[in-house]
């Protein structure tokens, strides 16, 4: 063996590991606990990309180091295997998705064992298992039996909903419509992204301009009746708990906007026919604001209401409910086909500011209750439905879009706030901040915060408007027309003609899980009705109690089994409960969650919710589930270098190639014909931060790296990786690229880099000469000396202080100082060769505990005390110093080698060889050298 050889150790160990449950985490914790956890992976037939690796090493760094610390570590796996990929291998191969996701998994689970992770595996845990989802499922129905008591800002059950008692008297099954409108879970006709060719109602985040994000398709929004869950309501403890969290700035940042909270006004305008305003306005006077927007009016959502007087115009959204009452017979056409094209964008491309604006009159006026004026009301899609009320009085003076838009098609623009402040050449135009008001009756000179306020409570008393939040973040639509996903535990009552009377059943907890059905056809067949629909009439119907119901055939989106499992792991086999609650209160916060920054908003505010929810109603003990987050940086492909070739094979700078409209290139000097080509890093020198060719400087290099991805044939594979330099080297290669957080290219030569440090780590303590594995001769069984003492506890200071930082790169470039320090000694001792191979051990672990045992020591090292750290080992030594007067030498002292140059001053000024000679003289100069000398100079 001597040599150095992964291949051999590396499967070895992890077969040690396995066969004597090493990482095996106990229920409870025994002292102090850790519970570390990453974003388990989508096991997808790609199997394993070396992205992933990179925040599961450094987890596992953590971990395996806070068990030599003797804490009780959690450090769980598994996989979120329902998705869209192995639905759409079920239609392609018409074989049920189970078998492919389990192939995957097996490989995702061979991946991950190869590169040696101390995972607990007996508490991997699949979202599709069924064991698992019928937790899932039971989640829902907790949620599905919750509504928000808006008072007590807290979910409750619901049959403690306060009922009204007109409701009351209506009957049993009027009690349970009430009800069903302030359950967590309702049904709502929602306008979704529909894609006829995937056969699926798509989330606005798997839209990608109007096309699928999966396969690129046009999508199509319609109504559709969904199961929404009310995320909205949690909204504003959403954001207030955000702020203790120990999470990186950015990423509260991106949960604070996308729950977007804003505060302003509801206003209603009248609409109805002119005859009856006046009695409109007195009906509203004595009545107030009423709940819901009546006939004759046009409600808003602003947050200028003080801009009232100039709102020249109204919009509203095309899928808005009274676009065809407002619509006007000669304008009938014109809006269908606006509607019509409206229905093809996304929010975002209705949205995106610099989007030319589009829109269409609707014929009809409302009147501006403060100028008594009628006002134009359009049609335009830069007003979304699901945002307030669906509708805005347009002040184009004050607001970009409606300035845009006014301009666009000739509307009168009022100017009705002033700036009190210099302002620039654009806001001249629109001006959108607070100033003074001006052309506002009585208001004006008033500030704008004071006129927001008086214009409210005016509208307030005149029963036409009330204060009003709004978020950006809407509810979640929770449903899926697809199979590969978990069945809502949800009956549908049907009347005697078997259609759904809007009444619904939970399916009783004893009954979960409810497992999906045996499909005979996978393909969609292109209708929003979900392909459960084809299930057996066994599956699909249901008989209690002398009722027929037919079950949900909508399945939950793939977020759903994401939003929990961290709190499965701690309990993976309770068939009892979710999990105990002992359990629970022991383990609980995640104290570090480590995952790519994609999952930055909805993932994580998904689960926050969930756990909100769990948290209310007592299944949990603490509000917030992750304690500390962190992000790990995008690995990018290799670097790649190019330049530009001419016909007859010279290099040329991509500065002096110039596009030609048909897409290539020419010189600019000569006119030649250049073709992009990559070159070989081979002929390439660094100079300063540039690359240029090594045979001719004048000729720069261009050197980019891009996303990894299957096109560009950049993606490294960490199968290969591992068989060319073994998992310890991928390991420390990923931890060495850099900052955890920061983005990051590839380089093979990089791994080379690590691989030869493990060869030189292996060298230091193996004989590599002899046939069998014996220590290195210069291993010597003596205490450290100082300077070898020193070394290593500057190392132990070094690695413990980074590892809990997560500056892994920075402990890695200190293992490979401390090894060429000893590489360079004649004698190296036992006990600091442990040190070493302890102190490596969480990052490369096979060759640590393959060193641990060479080094005489049976069992795994993966309890071992982590190395105690010394100060007095790196105290710095005494050393000697001359001290000279007018440059020759006098004395000699002992002095501290850190010591400055006062210390050595004060200190030479004491020696009484010096004190003599300087009687009688005054030092006219004093030249002092830290750690070097001291030199006086005496008239
Ligand atoms: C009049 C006005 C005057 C407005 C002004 C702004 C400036 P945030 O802060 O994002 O909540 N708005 C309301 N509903 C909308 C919808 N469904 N689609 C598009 N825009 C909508 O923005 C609230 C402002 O956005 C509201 O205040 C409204 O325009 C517009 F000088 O009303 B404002």
């Amino acid at each position: 063996m001597p040599r150095y050889n992964p291949a051999e150790i590396e499967p070895k160990w992890q077969a040690y590991w396995d066969d004597h449950a090493t990482f095996r985490c106990p229920e409870m914790p025994e002292g102090e606990k850790l519970y570390v956890l990453d974003m388990f992976p989508y096991p997808s037939g790609a199997g394993l990309h070396v992205g992933h690796p990179e925040g599961y090493t450094a987890t596992d760094i953590v971990c395996r180091a806070a068990r030599m610390q003797g804490k009780t570590v959690l450090h769980p796996m598994g996989y979120d295997a329902f998705g869209l990929p192995a639905e759409e291998h079920a239609i392609r191969t018409n074989t049920p998705p189970r078998q492919s996701t389990e192939a995957n998994i097996e490989n995702f689970t061979r991946q991950l064992k190869m590169l040696g992770f101390s995972y607990d595996w007996s508490r991997m845990i699949a979202t599709t298992d069924r064991e698992y989802f019928k937790w899932t499922q039971w989640i829902f129905l907790l949620i599905y039996d919750t509504w928000f008591d808006t008072d007590q800002q807290r979910g409750r059950a619901i049959d403690e909903l306060p009922i009204p008692t007109e409701i009351e008297a209506q009957g049993a099954d009027a009690v349970r419509r009430y009800q069903d409108s302030f359950r967590l879970a309702y049904q709502a006709d929602s306008l979704v992204n529909w894609c006829s060719k995937l056969g699926t109602v798509l989330a606005n985040e798997e839209v990608i301009d109007g096309r699928s994000e999966v396969g690129g398709h046009p999508v199509q929004r319609i109504p559709l009746r969904q199961w929404m869950l009310r995320i909205t309501a949690y909204a504003d403890r959403l954001l207030d708990d955000l702020e203790p969290l120990d999470w990186p700035v950015g990423i509260k940042k991106l949960q604070q906007d996308w729950i977007g909270r804003s505060r302003g006004a509801e206003v209603d305008f009248f609409c109805g026919p002119s005859a009856q305003y006046a009695a409109w306005t007195t009906q509203r006077k004595s009545a107030g604001f009423p709940r819901e927007q009546d006939e004759h009016s046009l409600r808003v959502y602003t947050t200028r209401p003080d801009t009232l007087f100039g709102a020249t115009y109204m919009v509203i959204a095309p899928e808005h409910r009274m676009v065809s009452q407002l619509t006007a017979l000669e304008q009938a056409d014109a809006v269908k086909r606006y509607v019509e094209s409206a229905s093809f964008k996304s929010d975002r491309d209705r949205t995106e500011g610099n989007r030319k604006k589009t829109g269409v009159f609707t014929g009809s006026f409302a009147i501006n209750p403060v100028t008594q004026k009628p006002i134009p009301i359009w049609i335009a899609d830069y007003v979304l439905a699901g945002y307030g009320t669906g509708a805005i009085m347009a002040v184009p003076a004050h607001d970009q879009r409606d300035f845009e838009f006014a301009e666009l098609f000739g509307l009168p623009i009022v100017e009705v706030v002033r700036p009190t402040e210099v302002i620039n050449e654009t806001e001249k135009k629109c001006f959108s901040g607070e100033g003074v008001a001006i052309a506002s009756g009585r208001f004006d000179g008033m500030k704008t915060s004071e006129v927001k306020q008086a214009i409210a409570a005016e509208l307030h008393t005149a029963g036409l408007g009330k204060p009003a939040t709004n978020t950006k973040l809407r509810d979640w639509l929770f449903s899926r027309q697809r199979f590969w996903g978990e069945p809502f535990p949800i009956l549908n009552e049907l009347d005697d003609e078997g259609q759904p009377n809007g009444l619904r059943r939970p399916v009783d907890l004893a009954e979960l899980p409810v497992d999906l059905p045996e499909l005979e056809d996978f393909k969609p067949h292109g209708r929003p009705e979900p392909p459960l629909m084809k299930a057996d009439d066994d599956w699909l119907y249901v008989q209690i109690d002398g009722k027929r119901y037919q079950r949900e055939t909508n399945t939950m989106p793939q977020w759903a089994g994401s939003c929990w499992y961290y709190l499965r792991y701690i309990d993976p086999h309770n068939s009892e409960q979710l999990i105990a609650p002992e359990k629970e209160a022991a383990w609980m916060p995640v104290d570090l969650y480590v995952g790519g920054a994609e999952h930055a908003v909805l993932h994580l505010m998904y689960s926050r919710f969930w756990h909100k929810v769990l948290f209310d109603r007592g299944v949990v003990q603490q509000a917030e589930p992750f304690r500390k987050l962190i992000n790990q940086g995008m690995i990018l492909g290799e670097v790649e270098y190019t330049a530009f070739q001419n016909l007859t094979g010279t290099f040329v700078s991509t500065a002096e190639a110039i596009k030609q409209e048909d897409g290539t290139y020419k010189h600019k000097s000569d006119n030649s014909e250049l073709t992009q080509v990559s070159v070989d890093e081979s002929l390439i020198t660094k100079q300063g931060d540039a690359f240029v060719l090594t045979s001719d400087a004048n000729v720069k290099i261009d050197a980019r790296s891009f996303k990894m991805s299957k096109s560009r044939g950049n993606v490294v594979n960490p199968d290969e990786v591992v068989q060319q330099y073994g998992a310890d080297a991928l390991r420390l290669y990923e931890m060495f690229m850099g900052p955890l957080e920061a983005t990051k290219p590839w380089s093979m030569t990089g791994v080379n880099g690590v691989k030869n440090f493990l060869d030189r780590l292996w060298r230091l303590i193996v004989d590599e000469r002899s046939e069998a594995s014996i220590l290195h001769e210069q291993i010597v069984d003596r205490a450290c000396n100082a300077d070898e003492n020193r070394v290593i506890h500057t190392a132990i200071q070094a690695v413990s202080h980074d590892i809990a930082s997560l500056g892994f790169n920075t402990a890695i470039a200190r293992l490979m100082e401390t090894v060429n320090f000893f590489t360079k000694q004649t004698e190296r001792p036992r006990s600091a060769m442990e040190t070493l191979v302890l102190l490596l051990s969480p990052f490369a672990p096979h060759i640590a505990e393959e060193l641990w045992r060479l080094l005489g020591h049976p069992e795994t090292l993966a309890y071992e005390p982590w190395p105690v750290f010394d100060p007095d080992a790196i105290r710095a030594d005494t050393i000697e110093v001359p001290i000279q007067i007018n440059g020759k030498l006098r004395a000699k002292m002992m002095i501290d080698a850190n010591a400055n140059a006062a210390a050595m001053e004060s200190q030479a000024m004491q020696d009484v060889r010096i004190t003599e000679l300087l009687v009688g003289k005054t030092i006219v100069k004093k030249i002092i050298v830290p750690g070097r000398m001291v030199n006086l100079v005496i008239k």
